[in-house]
């Protein structure tokens, strides 16, 4: 594997191959990770790394661009199809990267964002003070209901009318119930405000119809194009066509250069694959994963944050059952046997943001690599297990050899 790599540069072609080993060996839970298609992995890897092509396609200050142009189109076509918007920009580098296009063409410095705050499952593009979000804008935020884990939306609309924020963001990373993104877009009426809905982390589920779908409500939807949707890294913009003068020129040239063409590619393929029934079918069980997880966690007498999940990811309080563990220290023992997962903040967290009190956990890798409810609940009866016993040595060589053997029955990138 990686043999022209290795012929140049050993070190590089090791921990090439390193990687996809670790992938192939250890159980991905981490809920912003998937595995993309071999398909998507060379078209990333494609001659399109060499190619400038600042501007749209058909309007490039580069000559040579007839092939970019076809592979933007492809990834703007098909991007269409999958989430219904009327215009859609592909060529943000991430998702903060698309975040950053929708604030540098709404706002201005000092404007005011409304956000959900990052220990309460928000995301650090939305506003946080390490963030050039917190630093350029003010920024209040809102809480999820510390006893029930759900937004608050009424409060969310009290907030927002104290507060007369510019835009009212949405979307999140460690909220485990299916976001009411029109009454969202209630509390941003309500104050005239925009509403900027990012689905980073669901969007394969909103194309695949198994959440409910921002496009036609929010103004602005934004995401990345590597996580449940399974296609090549990077961000997206997703907004009606009376935004794509204020949007495209605010992502090239306000916050970008030269897109990353190769990324372009690999979304288009993976948009491609998302657009069959069977990637209907991946989402619904991603979904019914999840469930069957908590499921297991809520019977093991785990706390599981809102009581369930409705999404790709569960997020566990580790605080009433386990008190004397962190969200770290769970994390590092189970990465021992090849579980790999991570610490999370949980609402009303007690803890540091760095070692928190508890643990996210998702599906949509798992489910690339073919398991069902029945493997997932094996999978989570592991991870009660290393919860319970996360320094006995006997407990961890067990699971480690349990996990070692559900690799092998569901194999990754067996073809590379
Ligand atoms: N880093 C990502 C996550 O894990 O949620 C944010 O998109």
């Amino acid at each position: 594997m990686y043999d022209r790599v290795r012929e140049t540069d050993p070190a590089v072609a090791d921990a090439l191959a390193g990687e996809v080993d670790r992938q192939r060996e250890t159980l991905a839970m981490i809920a912003s990770e998937n595995h993309v298609s071999p398909a998507v992995l060379e078209a990333q890897g494609s001659a399109l790394t060499n190619k400038y092509a600042e501007g749209y396609p058909g309007e490039r200050y580069y000559a040579g661009c007839e092939y970019a142009d076809e592979v933007e189109r492809l990834a703007i076509d098909r991007a269409k199809q999958l989430w219904g918007a009327e215009h859609v920009n592909v060529q943000p580098h991430s998702g903060t990267q698309a975040n950053m296009g929708v604030y540098l063409a709404m706002l201005d410095p000092g404007d005011k964002i409304l956000s959900l705050d990052l220990n309460h499952g928000g995301h650090l593009s939305h506003g946080h003070p390490a963030n050039f979000t917190g630093q350029t804008y003010e920024v209040e935020q809102y809480e999820v209901n510390p006893e029930t884990g759900y937004i608050d939306y009424d409060d969310l609309r009290e907030h927002a009318e104290r507060f007369d924020p510019d835009i009212v963001v949405s979307g999140y990373s460690a909220y485990p119930r299916e976001v009411e993104f029109e009454r969202v877009q209630a509390a941003a009426d309500a104050v005239d405000a925009y509403h900027l809905a990012d689905i980073a982390h669901i969007t394969g589920l909103v194309a695949a119809g198994e959440h409910q779908s921002p496009v036609g409500v929010a103004d602005f939807v934004t995401g990345s194009t590597h996580k449940t949707i399974r296609a090549g890294r990077g961000g997206i913009i997703m907004t009606d066509e009376e935004y794509a003068s204020d949007i495209d020129p605010a992502v090239f040239p306000g916050g970008q250069g030269g897109p990353l063409m190769h990324n372009i590619a690999g979304k288009a393929v993976g948009f491609k694959e998302a657009l069959s029934d069977d990637f209907e079918a991946y989402a619904a069980q991603v979904v019914d994963n999840a469930k069957a997880m908590a499921e297991v966690f809520a019977d093991h007498g785990l706390k599981v944050v809102s009581g369930g999940t409705d999404t790709h990811l569960v997020l566990v309080d580790l605080r009433e059952s386990h008190p004397d563990l962190s969200g770290g220290t769970a994390e590092e023992a189970m990465e021992e046997t090849g579980l790999v997962l991570n610490a999370n903040t949980v609402p009303d967290e007690s803890r540091s943001p760095f070692d928190p009190s508890g643990i996210r956990v998702g599906t949509p890798a798992l489910t690339t690599r073919g398991m069902d409810e029945d493997a997932v609940s094996e999978v989570a009866h592991l991870i009660c297990d290393v919860l319970d016993d996360h320094d006995d040595t006997a407990t961890l060589d067990r699971v480690s050899e349990q996990v070692e053997a559900l690799c092998a029955d569901y194999p990754l990138y067996e073809d590379l």
